[in-house]
């Protein structure tokens, strides 16, 4: 069993793909981050960096104690290697979806993040940066739409790598990328929606995001904003 500490966000998203995918047992254990459930001491030992999604392995790849997993895209690796699924084994196609893998993790998501917190979270007049974070997360969809052109999917075969840039290419619209511009990802992203194992891991009631963040305009009070974003971010790491 897979105890998955989630929120609905793109993060939380692909590890709920992977796992409809794979078909691995899990149990969803729900965090309001705003609320900040996550930013609890004992989190710590699943998560040291306070943040979602983290897995726990009940039943670890070679046996022993529940193992704990952090990162999104570490949790990901994991679980291809557990299962066997979703990543090549031979080196060079292995590469291609760590690739696609890293650029997610390292490129796509965090400009996406800062494009969501300076459009929807932060207070005005924020021009400089929203328009920073836009043009970077327009190029980064760029690049993705020109893989996309010459590749089905984002490394070869469906892979771990499509399944982290899929639920933040479905947010696109909240953060104000026009797809239209973009045939071959939409092309990309209507295919990968069909899929059983998306469906599924977006039907589920635990999965569904709060409509309270959802608006155009999040609007978060002063306890949520100091979880999110302030004060209590940085208590939560903070030693002694
Ligand atoms: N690099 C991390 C990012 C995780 C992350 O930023 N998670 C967000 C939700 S998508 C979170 O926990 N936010 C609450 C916070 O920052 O305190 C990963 O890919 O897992």
């Amino acid at each position: 069993m897979i105890d998955l500490h989630f929120c609905p966000t793109p993060n939380g998203w692909k590890i709920v793909i992977m796992l409809e995918e794979t078909g691995l047992p899990y149990n969803v254990i729900p965090y309001d981050i705003f609320q900040g459930e996550h930013l609890k001491p004992e989190f710590a030992a699943i998560n040291p960096n306070h943040k979602i999604p983290a897995i726990v392995d009940q039943d670890p790849i070679g046996g022993g104690a529940p193992f704990p997993v952090f990162e999104s895209g570490a949790i990901l690796i994991y679980l291809a290697e557990k299962t066997g699924q979703f990543m090549p084994s031979d080196p060079l196609g292995r590469s291609l979806v760590l690739q696609w893998l890293v650029w997610q993790v390292a490129g796509l998501g965090p400009m996406y993040g800062q494009l969501n917190h300076f459009g929807r979270y932060a207070p005005p007049p924020q021009e400089y940066a929203h328009t920073r974070y836009l043009k970077e997360s327009e190029r980064l969809t760029q690049v993705l739409e020109n893989r996309l052109r010459v590749s089905e999917f984002l490394a070869g075969e469906y892979s771990i790598a499509d399944m982290a840039v899929l639920p933040w290419v479905m947010g696109t619209k909240m953060f104000g990328i026009d797809l239209e511009q973009f045939p071959s990802v939409t092309r990309w992203l209507q295919t990968l929606s069909e899929r059983p194992a998306v469906q599924s891991a977006y039907s589920k009631k635990a999965t569904e995001p709060n409509p309270k963040y959802m608006q155009e305009k999040a609007k978060l009070n002063d306890e949520e904003w100091s979880n999110a974003f302030g004060e209590k971010q940085m208590a939560s790491v903070r030693v002694g």
